[in-house]
């Protein structure tokens, strides 16, 4: 059975259309359903123009909110309220195509989709009669979610999941772009985008202001700094830490202990090397606790095998960086400060690329 979800505020005309055209296709593909019409008391009588809508169309009802009013809040209800085995989000005003509801359906029911998305950026997608300026805006808002999802269009607020892909996510209602936040927070395999038309609406005024940007912009912030999103922005901003960490204790031990050594005559380079294995030690071990609890979010897995892969990683890394730092400072003359330090973190930036994958392929594959 298909829940359909639609969050509606003073949508009475359009409900007229909405409801009989979405019984119609969905009876005439023979899919069971139900449609939740998600109203936060509507002044202009939507719940009520839905309820006389149900005496001919009894798949329909509407679900009057009084608390906790906003678009994400009534789509998040909704998904408590529904009791399908596939939930669908649209808009109630006919922006989004009621004939590709049969299809999010089968790519999920039958294609083995967890997530079926109405795409307007994909090949055979767009949207009617946008200015070039509003579509300007709207590529490089979705170019700012890149890194966070590989959906082409993870601002479409048509689509269809599986109930499991939500299941315990720590979903927040804050944010407008409800797709982005199940793509960023919700567990799945497959994501199944099918290319829409999207077409201004007709009837009633749009809800949605300028305080969009500004609530996109928090909502990202958010999502971005939620464990396990854009794990490679995380990795190097983990990495840029762990710099500091490492540079930090080379520092302090060359001049708490390194002094009087390398004050001497002929001085033992060997030192150096003594002190970057330290530093190196310690900033492995920062990065390692971030990146499991933050960069890849794998504390379902235990720590003691991680943290083992991790430190091999690391290991490798440490002799191929060693050999480079050696070149550096004995093959191409790089000595005293701050040359170690300028050679060192090439040398860093190189081994990141190598941890990176080491870490995301293998210590932290889940
Ligand atoms: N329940 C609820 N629905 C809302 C709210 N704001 C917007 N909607 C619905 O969300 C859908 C998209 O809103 P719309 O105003 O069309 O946004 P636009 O298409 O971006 O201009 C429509 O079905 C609206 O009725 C709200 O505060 N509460
Ligand atoms: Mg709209």
């Amino acid at each position: 059975m298909l829940s359909v979800i639609v969050p509606t505020y003073n949508e009475r005309d359009n409900m007229g259309l909405l409801i009989p055209r979405l019984s119609r296709v969905l009876e005439s593909e023979s899919i069971p359903y139900e449609i939740l019409v998600m109203d936060d008391d509507s002044p202009d009588g939507t719940c009520d123009e839905v309820q006389r809508l149900s005496a001919e169309y009894p798949g329909a009802r509407c679900i009057k909110r009084m608390q906790d009013r906003g678009l994400s809040p009534a789509v998040m209800e909704g998904f408590r309220e529904a009791v399908g085995d596939i939930y669908l989000v649209m808009d109630a005003d006919l922006s989004h195509p009621i004939e590709v509801v049969p299809e999010l359906y089968r790519a999920i029911a039958h294609d083995g989709a967890d997530v079926a998305v109405g795409s307007r950026h994909i090949k055979g997608g767009g949207i009617e009669d946008w200015p070039l300026k509003r579509k300007v805006i709207s590529w490089g808002a979705s170019m700012l979610a890149r890194p966070l999802t590989s959906c082409s269009d993870p601002m479409s607020g048509f689509f269809a999941i599986r109930p499991s892909v939500i299941k315990g996510a720590p979903l927040r209602a804050k944010g407008y772009k409800i797709l982005l936040e199940v793509l960023v927070k919700g567990r799945y395999d497959k994501v199944v985008e099918v290319p829409i038309t999207f077409k201004d609406r007709e009837l009633g005024e749009s809800k949605l202001g300028s305080d969009v940007i500004v609530n996109y912009v928090q909502h990202l912030m958010w999502l971005y700094l939620h464990p396990g999103s854009a794990p490679l922005i995380k990795f190097l901003a983990v990495g840029g830490s762990g710099i500091i960490v490492d540079l930090g204790i080379l520092t302090a031990l060359i001049l708490l202990i390194g002094d009087d050594i390398i004050s001497l005559p002929g001085y033992d380079l060997k030192y150096v090397f003594i002190f970057q294995a330290i530093s190196f030690a310690y900033a492995t071990t920062w990065n390692f606790v971030w990146n499991r609890h933050w960069t890849f979010d794998a504390r379902s897995a235990k720590p003691s095998g991680q943290y083992v892969k991790f430190l091999t990683v690391a290991t490798i890394a440490l002799i191929i960086r060693t050999a480079l730092f050696y070149v550096a400072v004995n093959v191409l003359g790089f000595q005293g400060i701050p040359e170690y330090h300028i050679s060192l973190l090439a040398v860093i930036i190189f081994v990141t690329v190598l941890n990176y994958l080491g870490s995301r392929l293998w210590a932290f594959k889940k």
